[in-house]
């Protein structure tokens, strides 16, 4: 046994790639725990989301971030482009999601962008569990690789857990040496308020079709405990036409009560009580197109 242990390292590690790669269910697994919200769709993650992972030689403080797209009709796109781009300066290690089934233009852009960056570089293709044939991701990261050095490749599956052992041992091993930044059971940075929301704009993405689920958003009016020793939540889902606030409330209601119920449930287990929860459906026309109305609503970072 040596007496000259290895240091504690600390640093960061910014999860980039277009849009519905798996970026969010990959830092989440690492974590053991849901911190980002993630969907079918695409543009799930809107926010920057810090996820801490500590163990006994390190701590990875994963950067989640919305998806780069070309689209940036609307305030709310641009947003998530710079929330994205942003953090791509000043952390120790650029991990970079591709889906193994599908390479698209988006992906290009954030190669280039990647190109220019200074760091570590780790490319991760993701969703390999749905290949027959593994060795279909080959002609993929040759082209990825002609484009942009990487430090390290590993092919897996974020959903399955496949490979991300050696992906985390790796990106350890990358980070300067020192202490902690964040208190060790710590899991994000973000406000229980703020989880809140998200869990309810999670559970709005996956019961919704196509459109309404990127013209909503969601404020919480209420976060606290009644005398009882039960968390009171108050949770505003705004829309941007009244035709979707009737979809979303639904059929005598059901479709809103099914999203409360839902997002109750993780509710409890994430703040450990029971929560009384109630959700309201208002419409705000523009939000999403007003930066002034965007910043109010929290997208702000
Ligand atoms: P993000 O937009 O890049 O953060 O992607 P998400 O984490 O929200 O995932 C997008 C979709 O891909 C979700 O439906 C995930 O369940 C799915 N997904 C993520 N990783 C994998 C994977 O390794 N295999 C499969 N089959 N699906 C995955
Ligand atoms: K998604
Ligand atoms: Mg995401």
């Amino acid at each position: 046994k040596s007496e000259y242990k290895d240091s504690f390292r600390c640093g960061y590690v910014a999860v980039l790639g277009r849009p519905n790669v798996g970026k969010s269910t990959l830092m989440n697994h690492i974590l053991g725990q849901k911190v980002s919200i993630t969907s079918r769709k695409p543009q799930t993650t809107r926010h920057r989301v810090l996820g801490i992972y500590t163990d006994d030689d390190a701590q990875i403080l994963f950067v989640d971030t919305p998806g780069i797209h070309r689209k940036e009709a609307r305030s709310i796109n641009r947003y998530m482009n710079r929330a994205a781009s942003s953090s791509m300066a000043d952390v120790d290690v650029l991990l970079f999601v591709v889906d193994g089934t599908q390479w698209t233009d988006d992906d290009e852009l954030v190669l280039e962008k990647l190109s220019h960056a200074k760091g570590k570089k780790v490319l991760f293709v993701n969703k390999v569990d749905k290949l027959a044939d593994k060795e279909e991701v080959l002609p993929h990261i040759a082209h990825i690789t002609e484009q942009c050095d990487f430090d390290a490749v590993f092919p897996g599956s974020a959903l399955r857990g496949h490979n991300l052992d050696e992906l985390t041992k790796t990106l350890k091993q990358w980070l300067p040496e020192g202490d902690l930044f964040y208190p060790e059971d710590y899991i994000t940075d973000r406000s229980e308020r703020f989880m809140a929301a998200e869990l309810i704009r999670e559970k709005l993405m996956r019961s919704l079709g196509e459109e309404i689920p990127y013209s909503s958003t969601v404020e919480i009016e209420q976060f606290k405990f009644n005398d009882k020793g039960i968390l009171t939540i108050s949770g505003l889902i705004l829309v941007e036409r009244s035709g979707q606030k009737a979809i979303i409330i639904g059929k005598g209601g059901q479709r809103l009560k099914q999203i409360g119920r839902d997002a109750r449930i993780e509710m409890e287990e994430l703040f450990d009580s029971k929560v009384f929860l109630e959700l309201w459906v208002k419409v705000k026309d523009g939000w999403a197109d007003d930066e002034r109305a965007l910043k109010s609503l929290g997208y702000d970072d």
